[in-house]
């Protein structure tokens, strides 16, 4: 059986992994409407990525007989006002989510509770790489700078990041 205290805060964690979706695809709206398509494809995958983190605690429960209970997502930011300015805020985000991985396993810690400790170690590892994915992103946009040529070119390279079909964009009529 999962402790009461593991199995509430890791609905928390649902919720929060799920804003984390919400904020993202709202970032591949925003890149959508700057037909920024690769930047978008980015967001629609890291959506794609977030929506499996969430379901990784929601099995956890589940398999320990707990009982998963979704929470409300807060309305996501809809406008940024540059590439760089988004994924700014992707790293910095991603920051948040490392400290409340790291409070998780604080708890599992102080709870003993071996199965939730082995289980965040994946997301220990994982934040490392959240983390270093988006904060490559913004060195290479603050390097770009007003370059609309380099823009493009890492359009084009983000875009090639591969994507879940349930989050793909429809393809074009043949
Ligand atoms: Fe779930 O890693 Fe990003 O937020």
């Amino acid at each position: 059986m999962i402790p009461e205290k593991i199995q509430a805060a890791f609905n928390e964690q649902i919720r929060e992994e799920m804003e984390s979706a919400y904020i993202y695809l709202s970032m591949a709206a925003y890149f959508e409407s700057q037909g920024l398509e690769g930047m978008a494809t980015w967001m629609r995958s890291q959506t794609a990525e977030e929506v499996a983190h969430a379901m990784r605690f929601f099995d956890h429960i589940s398999e320990r007989g707990g009982r998963v209970s979704l929470q409300g997502l807060k309305q996501p930011q809809a406008e940024w006002n540059s590439p760089l300015e988004a994924f700014q805020a992707a790293y910095k985000h991603e920051q948040y989510i490392t400290q409340k991985i790291h409070e998780l396993v604080d708890l599992a810690t102080a709870e003993r509770d071996h199965p939730a400790h082995a289980m965040l170690q994946w997301f220990v590892t994982e934040q490392v790489e959240e983390e270093a994915s988006t904060s490559k992103i913004v060195e290479q946009l603050e390097r770009i700078g007003d370059s609309g040529n380099g823009l493009l070119m890492l359009d084009r390279e983000l875009g090639r990041r591969p994507i879940g079909s349930g989050f793909a964009p429809p393809a074009p009529e043949a």
